[in-house]
């Protein structure tokens, strides 16, 4: 058995590559390396790798994280500049016993020493967005968007072995410094190749509140379904939010286990990619549940 999820329709033509490797006996990391380069390198995408959109200072500081479910290594960068694929930085860290999670200039400074290419990853087209946000919002309080988009990626390959990994530019117009839910082990992802894993999308500041992508590993130890134990986590704690703040922020989640079973669940309308032995490549729109 093999398999692959991945968050958002952005995804899709990564995950059909990514999907031929995992068929051809591929390494699921590598697999997963190929889904979220082919997203990061597109500059159509505003939320991510190149073509991300910018800070309120307009820096564009990018967050990533890899998981390997065998042995549990976990790399992680948040608020690396100007390095082209921040996922492979990650992966590269999660070989590492310490110091695998970097931040800000130390991130940076790491990727650059390691000999990752470093580039200018705004577009021309961000920094236009970025000015064109300065000017409606000037003179108020800054306030990013809801509602921009991480690739989150898990894989299954054909030795069984299971990774996951994110990659974003976080929310357009973020404070300087601010990190989100996508590299923080628990929150944007876990996996456990006995189990399987859990990747998220939406507002980073509600999802780790409710360590989203761990409960959905959690809960499928204990015996739920993917899908299962993704309505259960994400809609207990989108009602919790609700009970506490009055709202909560958009969040989806994404999971699949050890044996290519896969789940979804949302409080907004969400588009993912799966791709598995048993089912081709498919783009499915998933809408918010109770
Ligand atoms: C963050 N989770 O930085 C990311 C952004 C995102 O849909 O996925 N938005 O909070």
């Amino acid at each position: 058995m093999w398999g692959m999820i991945a968050t958002w329709q952005m995804a899709r033509d990564g995950v059909a590559t990514a999907a031929q490797e995992l068929q051809q006996q591929g390494d699921a990391g590598d697999a997963l390396v190929t889904a979220i380069k082919d997203v990061e390198n597109n500059p159509e995408y505003g939320s991510v790798g190149y073509g991300g959109l910018p800070n309120e200072h307009g820096l564009l500081e990018m967050d990533a994280a890899y998981m390997n479910g065998n042995t549990y290594g976990i790399g992680a960068v948040a608020g690396i500049t100007d390095v082209k694929n921040p996922i492979t930085v990650a992966r590269k860290l999660s070989h590492d016993h310490f110091n695998s999670f970097r931040v800000g200039a130390g991130a940076t400074e790491y990727a650059q020493q390691a000999g990752f290419e470093r580039v200018n990853m705004l577009t021309p087209a961000a920094v236009t967005a970025w000015q064109e946000r300065v000017a409606e919002v000037a003179g108020k309080n800054l306030t990013p968007y809801d509602g921009h988009d991480t690739v989150g990626v898990v894989a299954l390959d054909q030795q069984a072995k299971m990774v996951a990994g994110t990659s974003t530019s976080g929310l357009f117009m973020k404070k300087h410094g601010r990190v989100g839910d996508s590299p923080l082990s628990g929150s944007g992802f876990y996996v456990d190749s006995e189990i399987g894993g859990a990747t998220a999308t939406g507002l980073g500041e509600d999802i780790m509140k409710g360590v989203l992508s761990y409960e959905i590993v959690r809960l499928m130890k204990s015996g739920l379904t993917p899908q299962a134990a993704c309505d259960q986590a994400t809609y207990d704690f989108d009602r919790r939010l609700k009970q506490h703040y009055g709202k909560a922020g958009a969040f989806s989640l994404i999971a699949l286990d050890k044996q290519g079973n896969w789940g979804v669940a949302t409080n907004c309308e969400f588009t993912f990619a799966v791709a598995t032995a048993t089912q081709p490549l498919t783009v499915y729109t998933a809408n918010p549940g109770p």
